[in-house]
């Protein structure tokens, strides 16, 4: 038996059978931010057809009159490849506003959304970081408490319809101009699952469960300008899918 190496057009004229070695392939990681990869809006159970995914932040807890707030995300995860193995992923939210009568902590847990939606442009009142904080606008076709698509398409559940198993949980203290990570296992599944397209990508909400008065939180949204911090950022550790780099031909 003797072994050769040679290219692979002239080695598959002569021999059927063949072995393959790859080469290692290294884990890359990918930073998912910025406006155009990200829609981010807010969800407000007291004005269920309004939405604000236009506003500078996005907000999750309830506020000091107990009225829950949670905020949708979804980001473009083409960047990638389709085939790879998720090795790890984590969302980066700085925290933007809180009450200082606010609960001292909170914690918000992550699910993955089950229903398709639309991020919309609304953005009303004169709240901080140019409105939003308590409401938005009625717009046709947008996210909102009621629906994924105002007019069009409402939830299964008014608030959003995802999974009821937490992709992430991360306790949430008062401590604005700080980052929050959520992460973990299931979190690296929801996105191997929206790589794979097992799952759709409909993003995650960000809630409190149960509810309580006082835990509000607004994050910087992907609409806020950079010099007010970081935009949300999804990390993604991956393994491309190895591609052949020599091939080895045993010949009988
Ligand atoms: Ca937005």
């Amino acid at each position: 038996m003797r072994h050769l190496t040679m290219s692979g057009t002239a080695a598959a004229a002569i021999c059927a059978a063949a072995f393959f070695s790859v080469a290692e392939a290294a884990i890359e990681q990918v930073v998912v931010t910025g406006a155009e990869s990200t829609e981010d809006t807010t969800l407000y159970q007291n004005a269920a057809d309004e939405n604000a995914g236009g506003w500078q932040a996005v907000a999750s807890g309830s506020t000091l009159a107990g009225f829950p707030r949670r905020t949708l995300i979804r980001f473009d995860l083409d960047v990638v490849p389709s085939g790879s193995t998720v090795s790890s992923a984590q969302l980066d939210l700085r925290l933007a506003i809180a009450a200082a009568a606010g609960s001292e902590e909170t914690t918000l847990t992550l699910h993955r959304v089950t229903s398709d939606w639309a991020e919309g442009t609304g953005l009303a009142g004169l709240a901080p970081m140019g409105g939003g904080g308590q409401g938005g606008d009625v717009l046709q076709g947008t996210a909102c408490w009621s629906a994924g698509f105002l007019g069009t398409s409402a939830w299964t559940t008014p608030g959003g319809d995802f999974v009821e198993t937490p992709s992430a949980a991360t306790l949430v203290t008062l401590g604005v101009g700080e980052d929050f990570a959520w992460t973990g296992e299931n979190l690296v599944a929801d996105v191997q699952a929206m790589i794979d397209g097992t799952a759709p990508n409909y993003g995650w909400i960000l809630v409190e469960e149960p509810d309580s008065a006082g835990s509000g939180r607004a994050f910087l949204s992907s609409e806020a300008p950079a010099n007010l911090g970081p935009a949300p950022r999804l990390t993604i550790g991956f393994e491309p899918t190895p591609v052949p780099t020599e091939s080895y031909w045993i010949l009988n």
